[in-house]
């Protein structure tokens, strides 16, 4: 059992000040407002439900930086992807553990509490599966007991190269497992998440329409009736364009139509959509994955965020290629789109009120939704994903309560948050994860030995 004293926290019902709140297994037994610390609690300042980050790649942070030179001719998503390709094609399972590790202690320093990992890379390079089918899923394991961060964990079925049951191109090799073979894959995962805590979730991703077909999806749903079900949708117009050629619709309006849409469902990125597309999936109770900072750097579009808030959608964020990972730097990210295609201020909210609270408190609950965490708010019996930030901070120190998340979202550096826990487990402080320097260490080794071999 631990017990936090917070000088003021962010409950459901709104601020309370002099918040004692006490843990145990990982969640949330009891919290009493106007109470003075005791001696051996951990006292904080400003306590607020932390995010879950419902959407990860996270072997793509170790190329950050390395797709941003221009080439001849011109760049796009699907010149990053072939770059990425051939990056994902020498790593080693090592090499797998000691990058997501490395995100994992980034993510935790960041705010977030929890990861949603849409791990696609099953086999060995060529296609060969590991002799263990879940090796790589191992790998992600390791990494989260190793930095304590909350695992939703999303095998990923990939057994197409594109729209049309096209063949896997050569770079698409290691992703490629047919429904049988992807439900062998999950069964040996299984195992090694019964090792990891009780709050880790195990979800079912079919990587999008392009790389899945109608019947597979259908036979994916029967054999996983329930969990959470994610699936990039709708990122790119040639997406859009070639699913519509295929199937007769667009992506989201196809989905919509043919599959049972609901509160189980993350749709990732959702970038293209009409304004009917956006109020039907709005009224799904799915959660829109909007991964605002990687939807910038490959150029996908804005999200349509004004009909799809009015509509009382659901929302939360992800980091998807980790090519930055920041809380803050996510949501000012996806309101600052909306302003500069609308060119209008204060977009992302269907009322009135502050902008910043209305998407902190809105992605937080929808991430928590995402990865069927009983999460996102600071009340009894959720579990103890938190966030303190010091509101001492010259970003943050003028600011009054009700503007606090505005200057969090859109003032404040990543550095504001000094504590996180993730279902009580206490791996921040200080600003610090508990094993920054031993997980960066080895995150440089690795990174040596791959741009040796590659
Ligand atoms: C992904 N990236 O899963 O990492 C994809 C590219 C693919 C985004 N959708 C991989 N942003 O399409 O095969
Ligand atoms: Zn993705």
């Amino acid at each position: 059992m631990a017990v936090i004293h917070a000088r003021q926290a962010l409950l459901v019902e709104g601020w309370a000040e002099d918040v004692r709140l006490t843990v145990a297994d990982g969640a949330i037994v009891e919290i009493r407002a106007n109470t003075p610390a005791a001696p051996g609690d951990v006292t904080v300042d400003t306590l607020l439900p932390a995010l879950g980050n419902l959407h990860s790649h996270a072997f793509q942070r170790a190329m950050a930086g390395m797709t941003e030179y221009r080439q001849a001719g011109r760049d796009s998503f699907w010149t990053w992807r072939t770059l990425m390709y051939r990056f994902m094609d020498t790593l080693t399972p090592a090499q797998i553990e000691a990058i997501a590790a490395q995100v994992y202690v980034e993510m935790l320093e960041a705010g977030y509490a929890s990861v949603a990992e849409f791990h696609y890379v099953h086999h060995q390079p060529g296609g060969q599966p590991y002799d263990d089918l879940a090796e790589l899923s191992a790998r992600i394991f390791a990494a989260v007991e190793g930095t304590g961060i909350g695992l939703t964990h999303l095998p990923v079925l990939y057994t197409y190269g594109g729209a049309g049951r096209s063949a896997l191109k050569e770079g698409q090799r290691r992703f490629g497992n047919d429904v049988d073979g992807f439900s062998r894959l999950v069964e040996a995962a299984e195992a090694g998440l019964r090792a990891l805590p009780g709050d880790t979730r195990l979800g079912i991703a079919p990587h999008s329409l392009r790389a899945t077909a109608p019947e597979d999806l259908a036979e994916l749903l029967a054999r996983y009736t329930s969990g959470p079900m994610h699936m990039h949708i709708a990122e790119q117009p040639q997406e859009v364009a070639d699913v519509r050629d295929w199937l007769g619709a667009r992506p989201v309006e196809w989905l919509l139509d043919n599959v049972q849409v609901d509160a189980r469902w993350c749709l990732i990125h959702a970038t293209h959509m009409t304004p009917e597309e956006t109020r039907a999936l709005a009224m799904t109770k799915a959660v829109a994955g909007l991964c605002p900072i990687t939807e910038a750097n490959l150029g996908d579009g804005p999200f349509s965020g004004p009909d799809y808030v009015a509509a009382a959608g659901r929302f939360g964020i992800g980091s998807d290629s980790n090519v930055k990972i920041s809380v803050v730097e996510e949501l000012r990210a996806l309101e600052y789109a909306q302003r500069l295609r609308d060119g209008a201020r204060n977009v992302m909210i269907p009322d009135q009120g502050s902008v910043g609270a209305f998407l902190y408190t809105a992605a937080a609950q929808g991430g928590a939704q995402a990865l069927g965490r009983d999460a996102g708010q600071i009340a009894d019996g959720k579990l103890a994903d938190l966030v303190a930030i010091d509101t001492n901070a010259p970003t943050l120190c003028a600011l009054s309560r009700e503007q606090l998340l505005d200057g969090l979202v859109f003032a404040a550096k990543d550095t504001v948050v000094t504590d996180v826990w993730s279902a009580g487990r206490h791996m921040v402080r200080g600003g610090r994860h508990i094993n920054r320097d031993a997980v960066a260490e080895r995150y440089r080794n690795a990174m040596k030995g791959l741009l040796r071999d590659c």
